[in-house]
């Protein structure tokens, strides 16, 4: 039995990956539902779509120092946490600098198609920094999309210079729209010349978001809402977040666990406010997404990323090395299409072998009569990208989790972890890395890599979670629901997953 793949932007049963219902000849089976003109604007930017994810990278330049806002998950010293994890320190680059090295790395990473600005404080109270990059890129690059992401305290005053650059792609970071979370999570805005403190602060903030959405979907830019999930301040309150920005036109919602280290000097980090948990985020992500599209692949990615999500390759190019390059961007644009043309290529012959074991499927189901209701199962994958399991188990950094059951196969989220083994045999601090791996797999049943080690076989069978190598290379979908049918086929479905109780 080949299960369907749900659709994990709009949430719906694409059944033989998405276009059985839908005559869209995409490439892309979770964007089937879209019109034409969307598709185009999502099929490649790995933030608006799961599927692209796999495939395209974006980067970030880091030229937008400044803040107009105080968020309490915020330390100045960092980048701006609403579109990265807390902690981590950009170093600022001038636009003229930016624009090299995004040439530099879509010359080097024909696989890259966005850029975004999204900090190291907020894009658009440095608007001279940010359009003069903008600007010059759109000239220069005009192959690559421009994507921002926003406090949105300035938005509705930069709508106008924002469609000027062809920016098909902005988030918003809404965390509420009700003043009284707000003061609790925004100490202070500074507007029209005043820091306005509490309530007062909040209230501005959360209208001029509002603004700022309605202007931006009524020019038909594509908007993406990021929110922080702050339990015990707004976790309750982002189901309504949600219903809001759907009703004026959001894409797509991204609800984000809030980090909160004391390390990292936060007002949150320093006074213990907790983090969700896997299973608290995804509980609220499954709330929302009964009104909106959801985003659950999201990577908190620092302000000067480069690669695939979940990847950096930010060292590559850093401007010594960039210096030295030489660029002939028309060439580069070349083989940028060139190596499009060949994802796309490669995706539409996926998409065709998922329609055609659809209904192949359909047709044994109506021979075979109902197909029996079995339990969900959660399985984890390792990846280096392409939407195949093309990565040892001792070398992720983090493991995709998907949960399979009677009516598919659904993306859930990913977890991080420290790689078990770098590679080789001498594992220093193996044990306690695989320690931190069984942790992070909790819930997790069967864990799929391209190859799994002798070493950790029996611990993690012991954690209840079955290994399998068997799949090395073959598309994560496909390979969880052939494991699944397996699962049924041979009773395990009927059994209770008791290890994994025992290990909770
Ligand atoms: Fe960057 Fe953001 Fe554009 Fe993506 S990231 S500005 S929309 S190109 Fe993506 Fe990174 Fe999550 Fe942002 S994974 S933090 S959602
Ligand atoms: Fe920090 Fe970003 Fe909030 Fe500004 S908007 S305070 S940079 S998290």
């Amino acid at each position: 039995m080949d299960l369907p793949v749900i659709n994990s932007i709009s949430g719906e049963v694409a059944e033989g990956g998405g276009c059985a219902s839908h005559s869209c000849g995409s490439t892309d089976d979770q964007l089937g539902h879209l019109p034409e003109h969307i598709r185009a604007k999502v099929h490649n930017h790995p933030c608006y779509s799961e599927q692209a994810h796999h495939y395209f990278a974006r980067m970030h330049v880091a030229v937008a120092p400044a803040c107009n806002i105080q968020c309490h998950y915020c330390n100045r010293k960092y980048d701006c946490s609403n579109e990265s994890r807390p902690g981590v320190v950009s170093e600022v680059l001038t636009p003229e600098q930016a624009v090299k090295k995004v040439m530099a790395v879509a010359a080097n990473i024909p696989q890259m198609t966005v850029l975004g600005i999204a900090g190291p404080g907020d894009p658009l109270a440095n608007p001279e920094r940010t359009f003069a990059t903008f600007r010059e890129l759109s000239e220069k690059a005009p192959d690559i999309k421009l994507c921002v992401s926003t406090n949105g305290l300035a938005l509705p005053e930069s709508v106008e210079e924002l469609s000027k650059h062809n920016i098909d792609h902005v988030t918003i970071t809404i965390n509420c729209v009700d003043p009284d979370v707000g003061a609790q999570i925004y100490p202070w805005v500074f507007w029209k010349n005043k820091r306005i403190m509490g309530r007062e602060g909040a209230a501005i903030l959360i209208e001029q978001q509002q603004l700022g959405l309605e202007m931006l979907t009524e020019r038909g830019i594509l908007v993406k809402v990021n929110s922080v999930m702050i339990p015990g301040v707004n976790d309750k309150h982002l189901a309504e977040v949600s219903k809001v920005v759907k009703s004026k036109g959001a894409f797509l919602h991204n609800v984000m666990p809030l980090i909160a280290e004391p390390e990292h000097g936060t007002f949150y980090g320093l006074m213990g406010q907790p983090s969700p948990t896997p299973e608290e985020l995804q509980e609220l992500q499954d709330a929302c997404s009964g009104d909106m599209n959801m985003m659950r692949h999201c990577r908190q990615c620092r302000a000067d990323a480069v690669g695939l999500l979940g990847e950096d390759r930010g060292l590559e190019f850093t401007m010594d090395k960039i210096e030295d390059m030489e660029i002939d961007y028309p060439a580069a644009m070349v083989k940028r299409a060139e190596v499009h043309a060949q994802i796309a290529k490669e995706l539409e012959i996926k998409e065709q072998d998922r329609q055609f074991q659809a209904q192949a499927k359909a047709a044994l189901a109506a021979l075979q009569g109902d197909v029996p209701l079995a339990r969900p199962v959660l399985m984890a994958v390792s990846t280096k990208g392409g939407g195949v399991i093309n990565e040892h188990f001792g070398h992720a950094h983090e493991f995709l989790v998907y949960e399979a059951s009677p009516v598919g196969v659904r993306f859930i989220g990913h977890r991080k972890t420290t790689p078990y083994c770098e590679g080789g045999s001498s594992c220093g601090d193996g044990e306690s890395a695989l320690d931190e791996t069984l942790r992070v797999l909790k819930g997790c049943e069967v864990v799929l890599s391209a190859k799994i080690g002798f070493e950790p076989w029996a611990p993690l069978e012991a954690a209840g979670i079955q290994p399998n190598g068997e799949h090395a290379m073959e598309p994560i979908e496909e390979a969880i629901a052939a494991v699944y049918e397996e699962m049924r086929a041979t009773g395990k479905l009927d059994e209770k997953p008791e290890l994994q109780q025992k290990v909770a």
